[in-house]
């Protein structure tokens, strides 16, 4: 019922609310796919218009009775004025801020029509707040997109297209009833030595708290286990055998129904809340240690190492996200032994889907408010619009069970520190806005999560990689932006890495969703227009050719990038792991897509995982057998190889919470299959410990055989239980000589819609990846080494029901070797 047009134009069309104009116009047929090819280019017009949005609705003359009559828009994106019957209602210009405007007087008997005017926010970022321009732009290729507070990344990002949108992002309606309502709730919780949890609930009212009876009932599973009432005063009830809420892998995600209800003195109704919550005490805890100053969330008393990666919006245009496609990403993101995600703050203050789905999950969310890389203007209305957009969204979050902390902001004061320390105004004003405001909000409408200033921040306005080692959190891009070595990750002993990442090309399936056919090489115009970091292509291949051979064909590329970067995060996290507890967290950059791309996604925008999320499941198992290899393998004069490699020291980490005891074992085999040395040992883990468990030194065997003969193959088990493995070489794959033998499969019908598959080979194959074209699938792994003569069997869920000759038509593998003549 709601329709749109062109404010230049006469005729309207259908429209979606909650929606966009590029949706709109996609369904009308104006406009093509954005993310095909370089249309995005030619759809640049759409920012530049106005556009208004309009919808009849009728009302009764009893609807009209109520004392009063709200309009509540809780998202309008974003220059935007309302009216209702041709009466102006009210303006927005910060799509993040949610509106209650009343409108009774302009409201009549029979048909009303509510309209929504968008001016350009193109426009209005080149004609309005034109006294403030940041000193520099980082990933806004055309500028000042930070005098609107409007999603950043839509403008443009070193991943995201710029579309600049327009329209009713989140959902709109009018309410009427009495004049005192029950807007919304707070919920503290009070932990107190024995299992029992304090909640006390404080009712927001529109008019007045005074005299009104609010009712809490809690239930879990719907099982009332706490009733309380009280006139006129917050409301406490205690769960008695309380169960708490743990992060992934920590324990279980139990979750409380809290029903909110309040009466006025006459016993009428003035509505109802349902606020969902999980009984947990999370802390940023920073005591001072003997290396500076830990940076741990503490859960429940306990240190939970943060495993992870960095959350951007799921799509460009974000009102088209349902939970099932939030399920998609989270759901994987959980499967891969992740527990903390941070909400990065070039996007939005996300669905409810989106905390539901991590209150369920178990993830924590590091959540910044949204803010990114360039310098913010300060002006006094500017930070009037912050100040609400900030309440309005601590209000609405500050009960999950996920939220783990508040960040003021991502690489704001990092990028531009020598600009802050140049201009003592637009320092004053940054503080205003990250060291004072924010944090105020955060104190007085949450009250419980920690605020942190900015992301990354280490308490000073200095940088440098060895200011991380002593505390705060540290984003290191030394490898990809400055093509360092991937084992420069090991140099540093950052307290948390909240950032760290490494690109690669999407698969040749998901790029077939917006190449033109003929269009399709990675260097043309299609595919760079779908990379956005400048000179990135040319970084990928730098890295994937340290590492890898010349490859026969572009799918072969594509699958090396992918390995590439899988090695890379792998290196960077195992690292940051057996640092625990002087490191306590490393989320890399990026976890998913909001377009088909070329970037640091571990997803692919379609939901294929890469290389680096079956990857990102084996690092961040809980108990991990994990291998350093001090030393680096470089070239002197003449291209001479050298390498400083003699030794490698295998660990365990451990984060799991009940200690187990593991058998770890290795071994040192030829290329040719033959075993030189093997060995084992038995292992006590214990929650939270890194421990070198043995030191292997190879300079004999490195003297007789060469760094290019062999590899060395690691395990740990539990029990019957192979919980971690992995292949480590010497040097770069590139220089072994790996067997090229035949793969053996066969494929096991075990529903209509599981399989699984087997693959053996009588020689060692490294990172067999495998597909199923035509066959919507989630694998259970992929990318993974088959050792001579052993079989690995795989199981593999299908989307709609399937045939054993299906799959074995549909299957196709191969592993490195075959990638190169
Ligand atoms: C970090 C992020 C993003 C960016 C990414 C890749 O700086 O915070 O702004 O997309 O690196 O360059």
């Amino acid at each position: 019922t709601w329709q749109f047009r062109d404010v230049s134009e006469k005729s309207w069309r259908p429209a979606f609310v909650p929606g966009c104009v590029h949706t709109d116009l996609i369904a009308a047929g104006r406009i093509k796919d954005p993310f095909f090819g370089s249309t995005e280019h030619d759809l640049q017009w759409i920012g530049e218009r106005d556009w208004e949005y309009r919808r009849f609705f009728s009302l009764t003359k009893e609807a009209l009775t109520a004392e009063v009559t709200e309009l509540i828009a809780e998202g309008l994106d974003t220059v935007a004025v309302v009216s209702i019957n041709g009466q102006h209602v009210g303006r927005s210009e910060n799509m993040f801020v949610q509106h209650r405007w009343s409108v009774r007087p302009y409201l009549r008997a029979g048909s009303n029509e509510l309209r929504v005017i968008f001016r350009s926010a193109a426009k209005f970022i080149r004609t309005e707040r034109t006294d403030f321009t940041p000193p520099r732009e980082y990933c806004d290729p055309v500028g000042n997109a930070v005098r609107l507070r409007k999603q950043p990344c839509q403008f443009g990002w070193d991943w995201a297209p710029r579309l600049i949108t327009a329209g009713i992002w989140r959902d709109i309606g009018l309410v009427s009833g009495s004049a005192n309502r029950l807007l919304h709730a707070h919920v503290a919780q009070q932990h107190g030595p024995t299992c029992a949890v304090t909640l006390t609930v404080t009712s927001g009212f529109s008019v007045r708290a005074e005299e009104v009876e609010v009712t809490v009932v809690c239930c879990r599973d719907g099982a009332e286990v706490g009733r309380a009432s009280t006139r006129g005063a917050p409301v406490s009830l205690v769960v008695t055998h309380a169960e708490l809420w743990w992060p992934a892998g920590q324990g279980e995600q139990p979750l409380y129904d809290l029903s909110i209800s309040a009466r006025d003195a006459n016993n009428r109704d003035l509505g109802v809340l349902h606020r969902r919550v999980g009984l947990r005490t999370i802390v940023l805890d920073q005591h001072v240690d003997s290396w500076g100053k830990t940076f741990q969330f503490v859960v429940n008393g306990r240190p939970v190492f943060a495993k992870g990666a960095n959350w951007v919006p799921a799509h460009s245009f974000v009102a088209t996200l349902t939970r099932e496609r939030y399920a998609r990403d989270l759901v994987a993101a959980r499967d891969a032994h992740m527990n903390c995600l941070r909400l990065w703050g070039g996007g939005i203050y996300e669905h409810e889907h989106f905390y539901d789905l991590c209150d369920e999950l178990g993830l924590l969310v590091w959540h910044d408010f949204m803010f990114s890389c360039a310098v913010y203007p300060y002006d006094e209305s500017f930070l009037q619009s912050v100040r609400m957009e900030a309440i309005d969204q601590v209000k609405r979050l500050q009960h999950r069970a996920c939220l783990a902390l508040w960040c003021g902001n991502n690489e704001v004061a990092q990028l531009n520190i020598k600009f802050l320390q140049e201009n003592l105004a637009l320092k004053r004003g940054y503080e205003e806005l990250f060291h004072r405001l924010l944090p105020a909000v955060v104190a007085a409408h949450d009250g419980a999560t920690a605020y942190w200033p900015s992301s990354e921040w280490r308490g000073t306005f200095e940088s440098g990689h060895a200011l991380g080692e002593k505390g705060g959190d540290s984003h290191y891009w030394d490898v990809w932006h400055a093509r360092h070595p991937v084992k420069d990750y090991e140099k540093w002993a950052f307290r948390f890495c909240s950032e760290f990442g490494m690109q690669s090309y999407s698969s040749t399936a998901t790029n077939a969703t917006f190449c033109p056919e003929d269009d399709t090489n990675v260097f043309g115009s299609a595919m760079e227009n779908h990379q956005k970091n400048a000179q990135g292509n040319q970084v990928i291949l730098d890295y994937v050719f340290r590492r890898y051979r010349f490859p026969r064909q572009q799918s072969h590329l594509i699958y090396l990038s992918q390995l590439n970067q899988a090695y890379c995060i792998q290196v960077g996290v195992e690292h940051y792991r057996r640092l625990m507890p002087r490191c306590m967290g490393a989320l890399y950059w990026q976890l998913n897509d909001c377009w088909p791309a070329t970037s640091w996604s571990s997803i692919e925008f379609t939901g294929r995982w890469k290389a680096l999320h079956h990857a990102a499941r084996r690092f961040n198992a809980p108990a991990l057998v994990s291998v350093h290899v001090p030393g680096e393998e470089t070239t002197g004069i003449g291209n001479q190889r050298l390498s400083t490699v003699n030794e490698v020291h295998l660990f365990t980490v451990y984060d799991a919470p009940n200690p187990a005891q593991g058998l770890l074992s290795w071994r040192l085999v030829l290329l040719d299959g033959t075993t030189l040395r093997k060995g084992q040992k038995r292992v006590r883990l214990r929650a939270g410990e890194s421990v070198r468990q043995k030191t292997l030194r190879l300079a004999h065997f490195l003297k007789a055989h060469g760094a290019d003969r062999g590899y060395l193959r690691v395990q740990l088990e539990i029990g019957a239980a192979k919980v971690s493995e992995q292949t480590v070489f010497l040097t770069a794959p590139r220089f072994m000589a790996l067997p090229k033998a035949v793969i053996r499969t066969s494929v096991k019908l075990e529903s209509h819609r599981r399989a699984t598959l087997s693959f053996q080979s009588k020689a060692f194959q490294h990172a067999v990846e495998f597909d199923l074209p035509g066959l919507p699938h989630q694998p259970e792994d992929n990318y993974f080494d088959l050792y001579p003569g052993e079989r690995r069997r795989i199981s593999v869920c299908f989307d709609h029901p399937v045939s054993r000759q299906q799959i074995r038509d549909a299957l196709r593998y191969h592993s490195l070797a075959d990638t190169y003549d």
